[in-house]
């Protein structure tokens, strides 16, 4: 049964004019992209987004990144999406990421790491509500 997760183009990639080659890979790793916007979120959104990390020491730099610049947020379809989809990322720290991985390619920094991936069901499900379906309105929409 085909399972959904929330995908980020984050600004560094953008910048890097990657949106092509990443949605290319996204299409050959046989994803099914249901949803798909560019925001340039505020600080306010990046910190809701991230509020599961408030109290971390790199919330304030990682927020300040997030809303830099335009991001592109994409809904994922297929079998065993989220898994597939973080392996397909790599490891959260582009240093460490798997030659092969987006992350790998793209990655500049663990804060800079080109791209965002959902980790668990319940995380996708409220990560894709926050920016298709969120219950005060859609953001940028
Ligand atoms: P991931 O699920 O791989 O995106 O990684 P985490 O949920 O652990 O981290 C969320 C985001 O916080 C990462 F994309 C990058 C950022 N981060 C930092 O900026 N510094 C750190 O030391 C760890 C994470």
């Amino acid at each position: 049964m085909a399972e959904k997760t929330l995908a980020i183009i984050k600004p560094d990639a953008i910048k890097k004019k990657a949106i092509g080659k990443i949605i290319q890979r996204i299409e050959d790793e046989g994803f099914k992209i249901s949803g798909l916007k560019m925001l340039h979120l505020t600080k306010k959104e990046a910190q809701g987004f991230y509020i599961v990390h408030k109290e971390k020491h790199f919330y304030e730099s990682l927020t300040d990144f997030m809303s830099s610049g335009e991001i592109i947020i994409m809904v994922l379809e297929r079998e065993n999406a989220i898994a597939h989809w973080r392996k397909v990322m790599g490891v959260t720290d582009p240093a460490m990421a798997e030659p092969g991985t987006l992350r790998h390619f793209f990655g500049l920094s663990i804060e800079r790491n080109a791209v965002h991936g959902s980790d668990a069901p319940p995380t996708a499900e409220l990560e894709i509500n926050y920016f298709f379906n969120g219950p005060n309105g859609v953001i940028g929409s």
